[in-house]
């Protein structure tokens, strides 16, 4: 006796990548994972006596849980008046006398409490479940200091502690140079490495670790250290690359054999074939793209043909993508980078996974695999990507539990 079974629906199943649609499906769960998945004919009886629950999907579709793997979720306050400036076409400088800029989210996020930050992040969180997703990365990198990148990641944890939503946090230190250490980027990566790394590790608050390895950011020497830090304490590694020039990013996250390198517009064809040979995913992020109205594209062909796996994800954060939905990135990512709606799904979820090193688990519908998935009111999978705004999610099951239902 299956614990559930889910029939009259439609399935995209990703796997391999590909939209693998079965229709007039059936899914069966047990103990939280997918059990059975086939077709409705191929059930070997009556679904009532072959589970405790019957679910009538009604001709919907269903899709594995969508995977948001690169959010900057957790902060305090936002940047619309930046926003306007930057419209108005002030500079970095203008935007830093301001007091705008990213050093104005450091401050707000310094002084926020807990409950504040949980309050303002919640609100993020909830539109992305209101959009099917069931796993979402969440990095700290506005304190810049102990006490607030350690506050940030508790916060990261408490958003999924009650199980309705997965969160993996990843300890962003080596976001940016906070005011304290202006011109002492040096000093400030001893911190990160020989302080807030180490508290991070200690109270296990840090599934992984990222940094923005990048001109204007930090250096391939300082990032190599951080990601010795890392290693040192067995963290896997990500990293933020190649985003405004080519500082050979890519080929050095794969060297550290990071599970993902992510932005990428200005990546080399060397920095791409590492990133196939080494296993390390591609996280591209086209509402940043779009935000920053960035002119450079990221090379979607070379990883095509060298095959890197393409993953999407928001970049949820106030300065260059103040966006806490998913579904438009796949848009976004077909109309901007030219990638398919079948590549773009993949994108938000079996991609999105290996990003997150859960491929083995998450992100495709497969006999054995976790049983989180989501109900659409679509025809067909590729309306994912084509609509532009609005929501078809009816409604997200998470190990086999529906949890969450869009407003
Ligand atoms: N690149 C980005 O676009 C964001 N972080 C990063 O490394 C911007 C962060 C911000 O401006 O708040
Ligand atoms: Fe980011």
């Amino acid at each position: 006796m299956w614990d559930s079974i889910w029939i009259n629906a439609h399935l995209a199943t990703l796997r391999l990548g590909k939209y693998g649609v079965i229709r007039r499906a059936a899914l069966a769960v047990e103990q939280g994972r997918i059990a059975w998945i086939g077709a409705r004919a191929d059930l070997p009886g009556e679904p009532a006596q072959l589970a405790r629950e019957v679910h009538d999907c009604e001709g919907r579709w269903i899709t594995p849980g969508l995977i948001d793997c690169h959010t900057h979720l957790v902060y305090a306050g936002n940047r619309a008046r930046e926003f306007e400036l930057r419209l108005q076409g002030a500079s970095d400088e203008d935007i830093a006398r301001d007091g705008s800029g990213i050093t104005s989210t450091v401050r707000e996020t310094r002084d926020a409490s807990e409950m504040e930050l949980i309050r303002a992040s919640s609100a993020r969180l909830k539109n992305l479940m209101d959009e099917g997703v069931t796993t979402v990365e969440i990095k700290s990198g506005y304190g810049l200091d102990t006490a607030t990148e350690l506050k940030l990641l508790r916060v990261a944890r408490l958003l999924g502690a009650s199980g309705a939503v997965t969160v993996k946090t990843s300890l962003l230190g080596a976001h940016a140079l906070p005011p304290e250490y202006q011109g002492r980027a040096d000093a400030y990566v001893d911190l990160v490495c020989a302080e807030i790394l180490p508290a991070a590790a200690e109270a296990k608050l840090a599934d992984a670790v990222d940094a923005v390895c990048d001109s204007g950011s930090f250096s391939a020497q300082q990032t190599q250290r951080v990601f010795a830090a890392a290693r040192a304490l067995r963290l896997p590694v990500r990293m933020h690359a190649d985003q405004f020039s080519d500082s050979n990013g890519a080929a050095l996250a794969a060297r550290w054999g990071a599970l993902s390198a992510d932005q990428l517009e200005h990546s080399n064809e060397a920095g791409v074939r590492a990133m196939a040979e080494a296993g390390t995913v591609a996280v591209l992020l086209p509402g940043m793209h779009f935000f920053l109205r960035q002119k450079q594209l990221p090379p979607v062909g070379l990883l095509r043909s060298h095959g890197v796996p393409i993953a999407l994800a928001s970049d949820c954060n106030p300065g260059s993508s103040p966006s806490g939905s998913i579904l438009p990135m796949l848009n976004l990512a077909c109309t901007l980078f030219g990638l398919t709606p079948e590549e773009a799904l993949a994108g938000v979820t079996c991609h999105a996974a290996l990003a997150l090193g859960l491929g083995a688990t998450h992100g495709t519908l497969e006999a054995g695999k976790v049983a989180d998935f989501a109900l659409w009111n679509i025809e067909a999978a590729a309306e994912l990507a084509y609509a532009m705004g609005g929501n078809p999610c009816a409604g997200v099951v998470k190990r086999g539990v529906e949890v969450h239902r869009p407003d």
